[in-house]
């Protein structure tokens, strides 16, 4: 063998661990892809400390908790206008934007049209609307069927708003329900 065909043969075979781990690359990044989305945290129970948005005074805590058929909510809100607004678990649990947009969209995992909480077809994050008193002040308690707190649409770590307005539970694809006046993040809690 001569110094050219010995250089061929190394050539060759450089070239060839080049392609193995260039190819071996190409299929790790190619099973990364495949894997199914990594679920959520998990807990049975949750909260979110409502702040105000910019020119809002708006402040709350709504606890969620696991229970038979669904996440029970319980939710005390202060410093709103009177009448119906706009409540939702949107996408994103950043709170850092000062008019409440780092929240994102609804948070729809399922990919369904925005809709009323207990209709067939509804955003996972559709809670309807809270309802304030004359004095600002809104309680709501109930059970919500399409909530989780775990696995691949667990609401923990996102956000949650209050709107100015009430949401119509039907207009695309937000409930037509305004500005938000108040955020904040679904983290997990002790428990009950
Ligand atoms: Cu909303
Ligand atoms: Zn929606």
């Amino acid at each position: 063998m001569n110094t050219t065909q010995q250089l061929v043969l190394v050539l060759r075979f450089g070239g060839a661990l080049v392609a193995a781990a260039f190819l071996s690359q190409f299929a790790s990044a190619a099973d990364e892809q495949a894997m199914p989305p990594k679920a959520a945290p998990t807990a049975t129970s949750a909260v979110a400390v409502l702040i105000p948005t910019q020119g809002n005074d708006v402040h709350g805590t709504v606890r969620f908790t696991k229970v038979a058929g669904g996440v029970r909510l319980v939710t005390e809100v202060t410093g709103l206008t009177p009448g119906k607004h706009g409540f939702h678990v949107h996408e994103f649990g950043d709170a850092s934007a000062a008019d409440g947009a780092g929240a994102g969209g609804h948070f729809n995992p399922t990919h369904e049209v925005h809709g009323a909480p207990m209709a067939e077809h509804r955003h996972e994050g559709d809670l309807g609307n809270l309802e304030a008193d004359a004095a600002g002040h809104a309680v709501l308690d109930f059970v919500d069927t399409g909530l989780a707190l775990e696995g691949a649409s667990s609401i923990i770590g996102r956000g949650l708003v209050v709107h100015a307005s009430p949401d119509d539970l039907k207009s695309q694809p937000v409930g037509n329900a305004g500005k938000r006046v108040a955020v904040g993040v679904i983290g997990i809690a002790k428990g009950p």
